[in-house]
């Protein structure tokens, strides 16, 4: 058997086996890999860390969409940044009363190979009328865009290392303030709680987000092959509160299936473990 296997911390190690290595190569911007086993199906990892597998990317993609369209039904203009591999894009082009939905990846390689060996998550979403395609850094993308043009920014990025870097950075934040309106909502990848370098990522994350936006909130998944298996989503916003303002009925009435997204665990995954709430409100 062939293993594939990352670093979770120094003294943590996740491996998971796999029939063939589909891909390997050096892109402009990173290390992309993808594979096939049986248990996980095909995945792909950047720079040795696992992105996107067939078993769980419905939890990560269900998670950075859905709280947050079911608290503004109105959401109209989307921007993702990252998220080459094409899965949030699926998941907002769900919804038939979004009009635009741009996705700014800084490499399009994982773009192109995604449609190539992840249909799951990216068939279709190049040909969708609504899309728009940018392949371009995340940073560069939001400083040239004009003020309240967005209702949704998901920011669907790798780990605050290499390329990722520039998205947890408060000069980010405060570019993704002005371009949304003002009903706008900010959805991040908040990184990880539980091993200490992950840990931290979040905490800087979170005070660099709290200073700008007047609603921040941090909501958790599970998800099986990120690190620990216990992940977070930021929710920042101008004015909408994902507890308070959301219209679960209306997100109801859209019927759309979900496999780990409901909203039951819409108000649940905002209740964060006692040790998490320690760590955000302890600066
Ligand atoms: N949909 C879940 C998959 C990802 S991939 C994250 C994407 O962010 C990658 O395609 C990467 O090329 C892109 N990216 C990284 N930095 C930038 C940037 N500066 N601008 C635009 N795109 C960028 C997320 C996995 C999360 C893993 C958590 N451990």
């Amino acid at each position: 058997m062939k293993w594939y296997t990352e670093e979770w911390s120094k003294e943590c190690k996740f491996s998971i086996a796999y029939d063939e290595h589909l891909h390997s190569e050096k892109s402009d911007f990173q290390q992309i890999d993808f594979y096939k086993g049986e248990e996980f199906g095909t995945f792909f990892t950047l720079d040795g860390l696992m992105m996107v597998n067939e078993k769980d990317e419905f939890i990560y993609h269900d998670m950075i969409v859905h709280p947050a369209m079911a608290t503004n039904p109105a959401i109209k203009n989307v921007l993702i940044i990252g998220g080459g591999d094409g899965g949030t894009a699926r998941e907002v082009l769900r919804y038939g009363h979004v009009e635009n939905v741009v996705m700014a990846e800084i490499d399009e390689r994982v773009f192109r190979l995604s449609q190539e060996y992840l249909p799951i998550t990216a068939l279709g979403v190049e040909e969708d009328p609504r899309m728009t395609l940018h392949f371009e850094d995340g940073l560069a993308y939001v400083k040239n865009a004009p003020d309240h043009s967005f209702d949704l920014i998901l920011v669907d990025s790798t780990d605050p290392i290499s390329v990722g870097e520039g998205l947890f950075t408060t000069a980010f934040y405060q570019e993704c303030f002005r371009v949304l309106n003002d009903k706008g909502i900010l959805i991040n990848q908040h990184e990880s709680p539980y091993f200490a370098e992950y840990a931290e990522n979040m905490k800087k994350a979170h005070q660099k987000i709290k200073d700008i936006f007047p609603i921040t909130h941090v909501y958790q998944y599970h998800m099986p092959t990120y690190p620990s298996g216990h992940w977070l989503f930021g929710f920042a916003s101008k004015s909408l509160d994902p507890l308070q303002d959301a219209d679960l009925a209306q997100w109801e009435r859209y019927g759309l299936k979900t496999k780990y997204y409901n909203v039951d665990l819409h108000k649940g995954s905002f209740a964060l473990s006692s040790y998490v709430k320690e760590q955000l409100t302890h600066e």
